[in-house]
Order: structure tokens, then sequence, then C-alpha cells
């Protein structure tokens, strides 16, 4: 009987698991993708808006996903609505992405603002990731609590 019992149990454990792991992949998806992963928002140095100094400047996003994802339109702006609309790039899976304040020639891995000003406070600020939609991403903030970079 006992082991009736446990083959009968068998494909309701297993349609337990499976329908376990449908409901769960759900807020997994929604955690991973696209991420602010670490800002510095202090550049090294006096804040003499010398464009390396303003590139010292910057915002690291991470895609914690497992596939590339359009950042088309997506906007990072600061408190004060300071917006960086992102041009029509991907980030790969795994992937890291800084964008400096300051002047430089895009890649994969860096993309530059073209300010001649700083965007993010040194005593407190608050970075937002929005979709082209609008909707909210993420969102990392800082005080003077935090040294000149804050992890995400
Ligand atoms: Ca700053």
């Amino acid at each position: 009987m006992r082991t009736i019992r446990l083959r009968a149990a068998l494909p309701a454990l297993a349609g337990a698991a499976l329908l376990t792991g449908t409901l769960l992949d759900v807020p997994a998806e929604a955690a991973g993708g696209v991420k602010i992963h670490h800002v510095w928002f202090d550049s090294p140095g006096p804040d003499n808006r010398s464009n390396k100094s303003l590139n010292g400047e910057w915002v690291q996003i991470r895609n914690t996903g497992g596939s590339a994802v359009s950042l088309k339109g997506w906007v990072l702006k600061d408190a004060s609505n300071h917006r960086y609309v992102f041009p029509n790039v991907k980030i790969g899976a795994g992937k890291y992405m800084k964008i400096h304040t300051g002047s430089g020639k895009d890649t994969a891995s860096d993309k530059y603002q073209g300010r001649r000003a700083y965007v993010w406070n040194n005593d407190k600020d608050t970075a937002t990731l929005t979709k082209a939609s609008g909707a909210k991403v993420w969102s990392c903030s800082w005080t003077t609590r935090d040294p000149s970079d804050k992890y995400c």
C-alpha cells in the first residue's frame, strides 16, 4: 500500500512543484533584469567642472537577467529631473554600463550625457531609472552618511 500511495503521490508532487515553479518564476523575472548597481556621485578631487571630473561622476547599471534588454527611450534622472534619455542601445545579459556626466565617445560599457555641469548632488540625491513608458525600474538614494559612492 505504501508503494502505491507513494506512486500516486508523485504526480501530485510533480504538479505542485511545477505550479510552485511557475508562481515563483514571476517575481524572479520581475526582480531580474536591469537595475542601478553603483553610483559615484562625488567625483574624485575638486569639483572644477573639467570633463575628467564630470566623467568621474557616473551611474552604473547592471543587467542581472539572462537576456539582453533594449534601453531605447529609457530615462535616468535625478531628484531635480535632469534627464538622460538612452539612445537605441542594448545592455547584454550580465553586463554593466556606466553613464558618465561629461562628454565622451559612447561604447557598449560607457555612455556620456555630454553635460558641462554635475548632475548627482554630493550631499543627497536620488537616481531613478524608468522605462520609456515612465514605469519605474529602479531608484537609489544617498546622503552625506554615504561616502563618495553608493552601491544600490
Ligand atoms: Ca556630484
